[in-house]
């Protein structure tokens, strides 16, 4: 009879195959299962040809059978109904103390409810976020796991010894807290990735679009940017893009149709900021550039109906890279901050004890956002864990203070030349906004005080004293409580 396994995982698709695959290079046998049986086989005579610590099982009984107890049962299939069906279909067959870990993008909330379903009934549950695709969980993964801590020992040392690991050897794996909050941290991962991504595409707009550069041109200022404070995945990525031709000797990338899909992990994170009301507004903006670029036939008529100006941008060639390259940076810093500022938020709402430095640990390798600025945000929340914004830590708020001028320059520049730039702009002005004593708000409650009795608070007494004003003399004096426009 065959020993039994460690751990079991369900969903062989690039995800779950690569998982295993990583689990068994580090030794550990793995049972593995699949609703369409017949990939089951399929994955044991290819890529896991040979590996005799993977082993295939045919239904759920077999699968939970095969694992040693407690039993630890990955799941990595399509996030939703999916996950729960899943877990209807274990629940008969496992004892007490027993582990379901899902993998998938699965939403915080959902995670939530299952936590707390699952301890009703004695099942201990995780929900991880796993990020890096394919290559990253073939070769180590940044992992997020949260939900019972009672399970955390049970499959720590699997997932630190298979996840990346930064240069001293620290896994980007820990523990993140209770709940949804692993799925949380992956889902606001995700919208920075979107918010990157989004920013980077600007950039390389100005340089293609305004300042006519070829390829060729944009490989360099990609590969000279990836030597410094912008050295990430993505810069990295962006510039192998710039450099890839077909036979024909053509950039690929000119061919590609500029119209973006999305999964809806970014929209997550923008709903979830309108929810906790916390303006996370780059990674908004770059949810709406996604939803714009898809409206590609509406822009083509638009295109040849409404007035623009000549998308040139003109000027010193070295000057105007130079502050492009610090309005990226600085945008950067702004979408990180407002991405923490939605998880402090969050810890608070859901009462979550979240370490932010760990979280910036866990994405500094093997994520699609991994980057060297990550460091420097660790060290921010190590100096100071209360910090309340990552703005207004030394270091980035000297950062801003450097860069602030080139990032100016650019969005003039983008505004003159008719060349959107609704994430970097936006995250200009959430800074000129968030840095303002005084903002224009005032009028808004002078305004809502006229139309709608909604009261007011005055400067000049105590904060929390409310005021109504008979703006026209014509109205009543009866202030409004449940009116909200
Ligand atoms: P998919 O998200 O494409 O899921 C494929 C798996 O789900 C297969 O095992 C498939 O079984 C199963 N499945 C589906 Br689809 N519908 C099912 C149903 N109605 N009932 C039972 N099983 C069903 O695979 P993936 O891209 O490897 O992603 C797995 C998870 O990891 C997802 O939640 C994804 O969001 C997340 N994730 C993906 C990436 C990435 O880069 N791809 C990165 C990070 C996280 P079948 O073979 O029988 O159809």
């Amino acid at each position: 009879m065959n020993p039994k396994c460690d751990i079991a995982l369900i969903g062989l698709a690039v995800m779950g195959q690569n998982l295993v695959l990583n689990m068994s290079d580090h030794g550990y046998r793995v049972a593995v299962y699949n609703r369409t049986v017949s990939k089951v086989d399929q994955f044991l005579n290819s890529s896991a040809k040979g590996k005799n610590n993977i082993c295939g099982t045919y239904s759920i009984e077999e699968l939970v059978n095969s694992l040693t107890s407690p039993r630890k049962i990955v799941l990595m299939v399509k996030a939703g109904e999916v996950v729960d069906n899943f877990i209807n279909l274990l629940l008969p067959h496992l004892d007490e103390g027993d582990l379901i870990i899902d993998g998938g993008n699965s939403l915080f909330s959902d995670t939530t409810r299952r936590v707390e379903e699952l301890a009703s009934q004695g099942i201990l549950f995780i929900g991880t976020g796993v990020s890096g695709g394919e290559e990253g969980a073939r070769n180590g993964p940044s992992i997020m796991p949260g939900g019972n801590s009672e399970a955390w020992p049970l499959v720590k040392e699997i997932f630190q010894a298979i996840s990346a690991k930064v240069d001293d050897g620290t896994p980007c794996c820990d523990w993140v807290g209770d709940g949804g909050s692993g799925h949380y941290v992956k889902m606001v991962h995700n919208g920075i990735e979107y918010g990157d991504l989004q920013m980077i595409s600007e950039a390389y707009d100005l340089l293609y679009s305004g300042l006519k550069l070829n390829h060729d041109e944009m490989y360099t200022i990609f590969d000279e940017w990836n030597r410094g404070e912008l050295d990430s995945y993505l810069i990295e990525i962006t510039r192998d893009i710039m450099g890839y031709k077909e036979e024909d000797g053509k950039p690929l990338l000119t061919k590609i149709l500029d119209r973006a899909g999305q999964k809806g992990s970014g929209k997550w994170t923008g709903i979830n900021s309108l929810e906790l009301g916390v303006p996370v507004t780059l990674i908004s903006e770059a949810v709406y550039a996604r939803s714009l670029s898809s409206l590609k036939e509406e822009r083509l008529e638009a295109s040849k109906i409404l007035a623009g100006v000549e998308r040139v941008v003109d000027g010193n060639r070295e000057e105007i890279i130079e502050d492009l390259r610090q309005a990226l940076y600085a945008s950067k810093i702004v979408s990180y901050a407002q991405g923490y500022m939605l998880l402090r938020e969050a810890a608070q709402e859901y009462n979550w004890h979240l370490n932010y430095g760990s979280i910036a640990q866990m994405w500094r390798e093997g994520c699609i956002i991994r980057s060297v600025f990550l460091e420097k945000i660790k060290e921010a929340y190590e100096a100071n864990s209360g910090l309340k914004n990552l703005l207004l830590d030394d270091f980035f708020a000297s950062a801003l203070k450097e860069s602030q001028g080139g990032w100016r320059r650019t969005v003039g520049r983008a505004v003159a030349a008719g060349i959107p730039m609704p994430a970097i702009s936006a995250a200009l002005a959430f800074y000129d906004g968030y840095r303002s004593a005084t903002l224009p708000a005032n009028l808004i409650q002078a305004q809502r005080d006229y139309f709608g009795a909604h009261t007011y608070e005055r400067t000049d007494r105590p904060a929390g004293q409310f005021f109504h004003t008979n703006w026209t003399g014509e109205g009543g004096d009866v202030a409004s409580t449940t009116y909200e426009v």
